[in-house]
């Protein structure tokens, strides 16, 4: 193998985004907790366990706020308690008082707080007591995650038509839908492989006034069979779909509908969380240096050919706009040649499309000129608006992420 060809082999950046695996071992509860002030810290990955011991026993946990863009699920299981399984979950704003959220558990059923937004980044607090304070939890398990919803009271609106399986919306992170009449059923697609854990929660009150609706979640495998479902809160209530180990890859699909309370007032914010992260499609990412130096370097006047490729495998349509980025420092090269970029900034260059159909893979190449003897990257980045806030909103945080392939000019 000749130097040079090595070299471009070593310069060939591949990356595979996919959801977050993460498994962490639970923490256990420090008392003294019983005020905002003595809160223990909850990590995003692992459930924190305690118990309401003695009588009158408090918990309060704290986490930490990103913006209002972001918010929290969490959910209280109370199933391992010998004693009493009827504890209550709220969620409160940074002062401590004002509630979020809040809902009970029983048995057969764990408290849900769902897709409550931050009020900002400081520390919020969710706090678990038994119903009545009359009685022991001899053991409980928090589970809490932190999610992109987007725009309060604007996440991603359902499209109907959207009633079955094959009529499923994509799903986003999060969709707010209504199940306007008796028999309308709104029903999101993802991708999954296997052995991915996913999990489904529904906020039955999205607005904080009463929810009508008593919601159904239900779940289909690939082939349109039904899977699962889950009903286990009254109207009003928050519902959930316990995790589920997908068994092989493929679309599977959770559909929404009401047993009592439909009409304009039954709206829902239903979503994934995917091994305890948010549901995002996954894409390759491939960058190459065509004509590098040997020893991965340019001198000042080369001219530098780039080659990325980016490759979406899902069998979902994904709305759009897509954009796909590149970025650099113009101070250490200036483009040469954008690849027909559809739009050319200070220090990027962009191109965009209407969706992300199926199975694409978009190849571009363009061409730089090193200015100056400095050090710079290329980096790229996709927006997908569809995953940050909705239908052509994005806004100032990003789930794409972006790659730093150096490159060292002499
Ligand atoms: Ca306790
Ligand atoms: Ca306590
Ligand atoms: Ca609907
Ligand atoms: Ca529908």
């Amino acid at each position: 193998m000749s130097k040079l060809f090595r070299a471009l082999l070593l310069l060939s950046v591949s990356i595979l985004f996919s959801g977050v695996v993460v498994a962490s071992a639970a923490t256990t509860e420090k008392e003294p907790n019983n005020t905002p002030a003595l809160a223990n810290r909850l990590t995003k990955y692992a459930p924190a366990e305690g118990a309401i011991e003695p009588v009158g026993d408090v918990d309060y946990f704290k986490v930490k706020g990103v913006n209002t863009l972001w918010g929290m699920v969490a959910l209280l299981d109370t199933s391992g308690s010998t004693t009493s399984q009827n504890g209550v979950l709220i969620a409160y704003a940074p002062d401590g008082t004002t509630v979020l959220q809040r809902d009970e558990s029983g048995p057969g059923k764990k408290a849900v707080i769902a897709w409550a937004h931050y009020t900002g980044s400081d520390d919020h607090f969710l706090r678990v007591n038994e119903v009545g304070n009359d009685q022991r939890i001899s053991h409980y398990a928090l589970h809490y995650y932190e999610l992109p919803i987007g725009t309060p009271g604007d996440e991603y609106p359902e499209q109907e038509p959207n009633n079955t399986h094959t009529t499923a919306n994509t799903s986003a992170i999060v969709n707010r839908g209504v199940i306007s009449r008796t028999n309308d059923v709104d029903c999101y697609a993802i991708y999954a492989r296997a052995n991915q854990k996913v999990l489904f929660v529904l906020n039955a009150d999205p607005e904080g006034d009463g929810g009508p609706a008593d919601f159904v979640l239900d779940l289909y495998k690939s082939d349109g069979t039904l899977w699962a479902s889950a009903d286990r809160a009254g109207p009003g209530g928050n519902e959930y779909m316990d995790e589920r180990t997908i068994p092989q890859d493929g679309v599977y699909t959770y559909c929404v509908r009401a047993k009592s309370g439909t009409g304009p007032d039954a709206t829902y914010l239903s979503g994934p969380i995917r091994d305890g992260s948010y549901y995002q499609p996954s894409f390759q990412f491939d960058l190459r240096w065509d004509n590098s130096r040997p020893g991965h370097y340019a001198r000042v006047g080369d001219e530098m050919r780039y080659t990325l490729t980016f490759t979406y495998t899902n069998p979902l349509t994904i709305p759009g706009p897509f954009k796909l980025y590149v970025y650099y420092q113009p101070a250490c090269q200036s483009v040469i040649d954008n690849g027909q970029a559809d739009h050319q900034g200070t220090d990027s260059f962009e191109w965009r499309y209407d969706d992300l159909p199926p199975h694409t893979m978009i190849t571009k190449t363009f061409t730089m000129r090193a200015e100056a003897s400095c050090s710079d990257a290329i980096s790229f980045d996709v927006s997908l608006d569809y995953y940050d806030t909705g239908w052509g909103k994005r806004s100032y945080y990003i789930i794409g992420q972006g790659i730093y392939f150096p490159l060292v000019m002499r």
